[in-house]
């Protein structure tokens, strides 16, 4: 686990399964159908019960790079943020861009919502293929720039599932603020 401080937010890296976390809100990687997927989605919806599922019904889908809010259901988090990276083939098909708007989406709701702590996922790295490194880098960018203009909220963590992503997420972040 690695934590510093941006600005008044304290932003965290963590190995770990995202379901678990007891933020007010978890991110969950969809599809843009919004109506369940494999990977960290799957997860999502198994352990927060079919409350969330049918929350996103209502919801008619949503464009890559936006996001949407609904109930935890049963998880521990109170809301969860359904946000669609975009599938990466070149990297010049505008996925930088859509990436870092999936990440500036959902903290815009995080805050609309005025929730105080939000967990990541390493979105796109998945069934999308985005590159972790490349990912990793467009992912910590915004949520820096994103908490260097706005203070409310308290905690931002990124809970990556396995050891390797946590590494390039660490490494990543090193760079970013020396
Ligand atoms: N906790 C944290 N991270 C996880 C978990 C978990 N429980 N499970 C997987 N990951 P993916 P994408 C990581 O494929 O690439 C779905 O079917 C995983 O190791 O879940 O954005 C949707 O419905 C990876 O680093 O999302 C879409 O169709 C990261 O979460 C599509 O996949 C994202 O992997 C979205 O693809």
């Amino acid at each position: 686990m690695i934590k510093i401080t941006i600005n008044k937010t304290v932003l965290e890296l963590t190995e770990g399964n995202i379901t678990e976390q007891e933020t007010d809100a978890i991110v969950s990687a969809a599809n843009s159908s919004l109506l369940g997927g494999g990977g960290v989605d799957g997860a999502i919806h198994r352990a927060g019960g079919p409350a969330i599922l049918e929350a996103c019904k209502k919801l008619g889908g949503c464009p890559t790079g936006e996001a949407r809010i609904t109930t935890g259901g049963n998880l521990k988090a109170k809301y969860v943020i359904h946000t669609v990276g975009p599938v990466y083939h070149d990297g010049k098909r505008n996925e930088p861009e859509l990436l870092a708007k999936a990440y500036k989406n959902s903290l815009a709701l995080t805050s609309q919502y005025k929730l105080r702590s939000v967990a990541f996922p390493s979105v796109s790295t998945g069934a999308y293929g985005y590159p972790l490194n490349e990912a990793a880098m467009i992912a910590l960018k915004t949520v820096i720039a994103y908490l260097e203009t706005h203070t409310d909220i308290q905690v931002v963590r990124f809970v990556l599932f396995n050891f390797k992503a946590c590494q390039i997420y660490e490494n990543t972040l090193k760079a970013l603020i020396q």
